[in-house]
């Protein structure tokens, strides 16, 4: 049955069709990120960054999964044999476009100072080897790993990080800007500091939660003056590519719709989770609600006239939206900002990421279509995993569920895009199984199987799909 109804919507797909422009076709990719898939641990020169340091030397896998593990090898994709084998498997999935991150520390070990060609050359190299083979590299130049070095200085609690963050960017445009067409600034501030800064404690901070959380959104608000900053100077540099930033967006729903205290806490959760960051993007503006909830805690923030109107002045070119699951948000009050919503799943086969609602990203996308004035926007991660799914078998391994994700969700993304969303591209999270921050390596997201021992690489069911689903709209 599932079955008939996946190739009817394919037959639907290829209906609607995603027109071709010559100049910058819809972007069919797949995404990963540094820490979670190079590697190369202090290769070539590079510094230690901060998920070296948490997994090294804190062992922050310990709390969750009860064993160490890092990223030092991950899936090996710093090896330049590795990674020109999983293009060979890029090309046959049909992708015309790759989203990956650079690591600050292998650019700039020190965070300041010194540039370490090595560094440099291996992205430059990554990159050349994409378009050799027909796939557009999407560069996010900040994916949650910083220098070390800065974090000791305080970090994004310091507000001299714009200017570090300033520095390190004008290296990476000035070096790619001309053979790289799209960039993003920076991903998900929400969960770098709201989920896992705060969740793992990296300041050994003794303050009561709510001001720790307090003090996210000051680090999330300089986030977003740095990311102005970058997407000023690439501006001023006339490149012909584009620049954006990548937000994790959730529609936050009551968990009991018939409860009125889930209801006030899930508007407040959208304030936090959503509108902050786009009004602040989009706007140059704060919901008052959040200013005056986080002053309650930390007094110190207090965003300016002047930097409000550098958000206001520096618009993105397109929005990057990581799409998993909406909230479902419940009245705690001993939570920070009194609600919660990471743990609530009424679904009966859990995702790891939150329930499975295609619906919600087409809301999302029309939400932010109408109240932002019809941004560009591209899906930059959107996924699933799923408890029992991906036993290693050859030559596929079983994903059923995943790929029904992905079908389901592709078909709600094209909805949104014939009701005139200014949709450019779409991304699963992810082309291959990695490490997953605190969860090491034991949730499964990838539309590649990879043998964690041995680096075998075997495609899933859900590769197949999202290649059937490529074909079909090309
Ligand atoms: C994040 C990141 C990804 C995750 C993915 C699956 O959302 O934390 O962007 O790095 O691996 O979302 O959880």
């Amino acid at each position: 049955m599932k079955k008939i109804i996946i190739n009817l919507s394919i037959i639907l797909l290829s209906g609607i069709g995603v027109k071709a422009q010559n100049k910058n076709p819809f972007l069919w990719g797949i995404a990963s990120a540094a820490y979670q898939v190079e590697g190369g641990y202090r290769a070539d020169g590079k510094g230690e960054s901060k998920w070296d340091f948490l997994t090294n030397k804190v062992g922050v896998t310990q709390f969750l999964i009860g064993q160490k593990q890092t990223g030092n090898v991950a899936i090996n994709m710093y090896d330049r044999t590795q990674y020109l084998k999983d293009i060979q498997l890029m090309k046959e999935l049909g992708v015309n476009s790759y989203r990956f991150s650079l690591d600050w520390s292998r650019i700039i070990p020190d965070g300041i100072g010194a540039v370490n060609e090595k560094g440099l050359a291996h992205y430059d190299l990554l990159i050349d080897d994409l378009k050799a083979a027909g796939i557009e590299p999407v560069v996010t130049l900040y994916h949650f790993d910083y220098p070390m070095a800065l974090v000791q200085k305080g970090g994004w609690g310091n507000p001299e990080m714009i200017n570090w963050y300033k520095n390190y960017a004008e290296v990476v445009l000035k070096r790619y800007g001309k053979k790289v067409k799209y960039f993003i600034t920076f991903n998900e501030p929400y969960i770098e500091f709201m989920v896992a800064e705060y969740l793992i404690n990296m300041e050994q901070s003794k303050e009561p939660n709510t001001v720790r959380f307090a003090k996210g959104i000051q680090k999330a608000h300089r986030q977003l003056l740095a990311n102005a900053a970058a997407i000023k100077m690439f501006h001023e540099m006339n490149l012909k590519g584009q620049i954006g930033m990548t937000l994790n967006l959730s529609p936050c729903l009551p968990l009991d719709s018939n409860n009125p205290k889930d209801i006030k806490a899930s508007e407040f959760e959208d304030k936090l989770l959503n509108k902050f960051f786009l009004d602040g993007l989009f706007k140059g503006t704060y919901p008052q609600q959040v200013v005056d909830s986080v002053q309650k805690y930390d007094p110190s923030f207090q965003p300016s006239g002047s930097e409000m109107k550098i958000l206001a002045e520096t618009k993105p070119d397109f929005l990057g939206i990581n799409y998993y699951a909406p909230a479902l948000v419940s009245y705690d009050e001993k939570a920070p900002f009194a609600s919660t919503w990471m743990d609530n799943n009424t679904d009966k086969v859990k995702s790891h990421n939150g329930p499975v609602r295609p619906d919600e990203l087409y809301h999302l996308l029309t939400r932010i279509k109408n109240d932002y004035g019809s941004p560009k926007m591209m899906i930059t991660e959107n996924g699933a995993g799923f408890e029992g799914e991906d036993i290693k078998v050859k030559p596929i391994v079983k994903d059923p569920l995943r790929a029904d994700f992905i079908q389901r969700h592709v078909v709600a993304a094209l909805k949104a895009k014939t009701d005139g969303v200014n949709l450019i591209g779409y991304f699963p999270w992810s082309g291959w199984d990695n490490f997953e921050w605190v969860f090491g390596y034991t949730k499964r997201f990838g539309l590649i199987y990879v043998d964690f021992e041995t680096q075998e690489r075997i495609p899933k069911q859900s590769y197949f799909e999202y290649q059937k689903i490529i074909k079909a709209n090309k």
